[in-house]
Order: structure tokens, then sequence, then C-alpha cells
């Protein structure tokens, strides 16, 4: 196969930008592909309220771009009646905004779909709670002047797409878009976005899933109709309703991923732990879309029995809430903890987990298994121990030629995939720029299959 020309321009104009692929590294993340940039917080991030950017997970398609403020505008355009091009000084001259608030992936714990899907394999960690500070989207479309009949609102960032890949845009309703709490935000606890969380400007989209919180904007247009992009048509789709799982679902029968559902995370005990006996805290944190959590409950029983946790203190409308609650088995022996969270709207994490196609909104009650044992002392705990992972062979040149030259290897090795899933991933791959000679085909799916199954 030949290089398309579009592919071989954008490799090479890629190569010539200050991109920085990488992000700034941070230390102590899960790192699921260090190219395009894809971090997850673990499990220890779920014990502070507010989660510090260096523990803040990264999820970016493409690579991060590097934006210098001096050529930086923001263009607003479309159905509006006086189109703007702002500075970031001009941008900051409106009332600035601050919120503390959830961003969480819509893929966070696709890793933890049976059947499994490609993708990111997120566990927990695609979340954080962070203090956002910007302006309103609402003003800034005000000073444009909305004309009458606009649908959407659609946001376009700084990054290239790898390879043919389309380019990440993203739109949001009229009706979300106005909201006194959706903000182009330039700060991010305290200090200006960083490269890998959008700088100089993002949108801050509460209480919907981080697909929504478009990084690095240059880019706002006014909408008569909705948007059809890949981003928004094929991508972040879901069915909204239980299907048979492993089965495809057409997009046109899904609609866009938006709020974020009702969620908790159980941050310690770890799974696999061993305790001595004696009082512990079982502790994690809750949150849900646009309905605030009330409520989370925790089973030390397998799920007979649930009682209230204590919330923390700490709350905003769209944060998530720290719980804790202090346990005394009574005898040693295998537990399995659960944490249930319910918000004001009534809703409430389901014991199952529904099946979609792409993994998004993952959020069923979790199930923490500890063994409690008279050979440690009361207090003492012994996390987990480290998965040992099997050695990989080394892969072959055509997979290194065809598949690394855009995304590092972990991406490829977190994957859970069927040889029939596999074909179809080359052949995604091939649409996105890859360059797969014929010869190599068989070879590469066989190094996949072999060794990244389900
Ligand atoms: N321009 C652009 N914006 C983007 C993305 C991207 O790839 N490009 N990724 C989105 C997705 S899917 C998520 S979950 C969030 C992640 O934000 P973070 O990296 O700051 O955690 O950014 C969103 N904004
Ligand atoms: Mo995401």
């Amino acid at each position: 196969m030949i290089y398309p020309r579009r592919t071989i321009l954008r490799l090479l104009s890629a190569a010539a930008l200050p991109v920085l692929g990488r992000g700034q590294p941070k230390p102590g993340m899960v790192v699921r592909c260090p190219r395009p940039e894809n971090v997850e917080m673990p499990l220890d991030g779920f014990s502070t309220w507010i989660t510090p950017v260096d523990r803040f997970f990264v999820r970016s398609h493409h690579y991060t771009p590097a934006v210098g403020l001096q050529d930086w505008r923001l263009e607003v355009a479309g159905l509006v009646g006086q189109p703007l091009t702002l500075s970031m000084e001009e941008l900051r001259r409106f009332p600035r905004v601050e919120l503390t608030g959830v961003l969480e992936c819509a893929g966070n714990g696709r890793g933890l779909f049976e059947p499994s899907m490609p993708g990111m394999q997120w566990k927990y960690g695609a979340v954080g709670n962070a203090r956002w500070a910007g302006v309103r989207l609402a003003d800034v479309l005000r000073k444009a002047g909305v004309k009458p009949g606009a649908v959407e609102v659609l946001f376009d960032g700084a990054d290239v797409p790898v390879g043919t890949m389309p380019e990440f845009r993203r739109s949001i309703p009229m009706k979300k878009a106005l909201e006194a709490n959706t903000l182009l935000a330039y700060d991010m606890n305290n200090a200006p976005l960083t490269p890998s969380h959008g700088f100089p400007l993002r949108l801050i989209a509460p209480g919907w899933a981080g697909d929504s919180w478009v990084k690095w904007l240059t880019r706002i247009e006014v909408l008569d109709r909705e948007y059809d992009g890949f981003f928004m048509k094929t991508a972040y789709r879901h069915p909204g309703r239980p299907v048979v799982p492993g089965t495809p679902v057409k997009p046109e029968e899904m609609h866009p991923v938006a709020a974020m559902r009702v969620k908790s995370v159980i941050g310690g005990p770890l799974h696999g732990a061993r305790l001595g006996a004696g009082a512990m805290r079982v502790h994690g944190a809750a949150w849900s879309g646009e309905s605030p959590v009330t409520l989370v409950e925790v089973s030390t029983d397998g799920g007979r029995t649930f009682r209230p946790a204590v919330l923390g203190r700490d709350r905003a409308p769209f944060a998530w809430r720290l719980w804790e609650t202090t346990w005394s088995p009574s005898r040693p022996g295998y537990y399995t903890l659960m944490a249930r969270a319910r918000d004001a709207s009534g809703d409430v994490q389901p014991l199952v987990q529904e099946w979609n196609p792409s993994g998004y909104l993952w959020n069923v009650v979790q199930q923490v298994g500890i063994e409690v044992t008279p050979e440690l002392a009361a207090g003492k705990v012994v996390p987990p121990g480290e998965q040992k992972e099997g050695r990989l062979p080394a892969p072959p040149a055509s997979f290194r030629r065809a598949c690394l030259v855009c995304h590092d290897h972990e991406v490829v090795e977190q994957q859970r995939l069927t040889p029939a899933q596999w074909e179809r991933d080359i052949d995604k791959m091939i649409r996105w720029g890859a360059q797969v000679k014929d010869s190599d085909r068989a070879e590469i799916l066989k190094y996949l299959g072999d060794n990244f199954g389900p």
C-alpha cells in the first residue's frame, strides 16, 4: 500500500512542528500510552478531594501541540452577528468564573468490560477532580451575538491528527453551551493549564464526560445543525439501553455520550490486599453527572447488607465527594467490599454492568476482595502483589514498521481482542494512514492474535 499524500504531509508537518507527542512525564501514573499521551491515575488518587495536576489523567487522541500565547487566538464564528478573534488578554477581560468539577473520560472502565473491545483499557483512574477557572462560554457567545436558528456549538483544538485520523472536533447543544457553568477555562488548580491538559484554553462541560471538554481550543463555531464529524457521528455514541453483549449496534441507533453516570470508587483497601484484624477505614470518592451524590452505602458482606458511609465535608455541585466508613471485621476470612452511590435525581449504581459496543460509562458497583488473616498484626496491611507480566516476544519488524510510526507499543499491549477484532482494528488503522504491506499483514495479525487475546 502506498502512503496517501495527505498522510505524508501530516507526518512531515507533525515532525516539523514543536509537537510534544509524549507530554510532560507524570511519575507514578499508569502509562496507557506514552505517545500520544494517555495516562491513568492509580487508585490512591481517590483519597484527595482536589486531584493535583501531576496526578490527573491525560487522554489525548493526537500528539500534544505546543501552543505559544503570542500567536494564539480564539476564533468565534458561524451563526453569530459579530465574529470575534480574541487574544488571551482580551479573553481574560471577561468575568472570571471558578468551578470545582469532575472530569471523567467516557471510556473510564473500558478495560473491565467483558466481552472486551478495542480502545484505551482504562480501569478506574481516567477521572479527576480539579479547580477550573476561566470565562463563561455564554458571555463570549453573547458578545458575538448568536443568531436565531442556532442548534449547537462546535469546538476545535490545535492538535494535529495522527496519520489520516479525523480531527478531534466536538459539539454540544445550545442549551448546554449557554449554561452558566459551561466555561472556557485557562486555569487548572490555580495555575495556567499545562500542555497535556489543553493550554491555553479548554472547554469545561460540568457533569458531562470528558470527550466534550475540548482542549487547546482555537475555534468555536455556532451551527444551525447537528455536527456530523467522526467524533460525534461515529465515536462516543452509546445505545442508552441494554444490548446483547458483544453485538454491534448501528451508530444511528445510538446517541452521543453526554452526562456521566453516578459512580463510586473504593480507593482503599485495595483488591487482593491482606489485612490484620482490627478497625479499618474503607474509603473512596463518588460523583455523578449533573446532579450531586446524596448517599454512598458500603457493604462488607458481598452485598447482603449496606450501611451509609460518611460523606466528606468538601463539596461543590460538580465535584466528587470523598466518603469513608470504619469497619472492624468480626473474624478472619475473605470479604467482598462494595460501595454504591446514589444521586439527587434518584439514580443509583447498578449491580450488573450493561454492555455497550465502545465500552463507555462503566459504573457498576465495584467489588474489592480482601483477606483478613490472623497471620498479620492488627492494623497491618499487605498490599496486593505486583502483577507478574509474562515476557513478550520481540515484535516482528513488519509490526514495528507499520504500527509504531504513529503510536507506542503500550497501547497495543493492553488490548484483549479476538483475531476477528484484530482484523477489523488493522483495517481501521489502514484507513487512518498506517502503511501495512499485504505481505506483512498475516505476520502482524499473528503477532497480535498470539499475544493480545481476550
Ligand atoms: N483537542 C482535543 N481535546 C480533547 C481530547 C483530544 O484528544 N483532543 N480528548 C478528550 C477526551 S476523550 C477527554 S477524556 C479529555 C481528557 O482531558 P485531560 O487529558 O485533561 O484529562 O479531553 C478531551 N479533549
Ligand atoms: Mo475521553
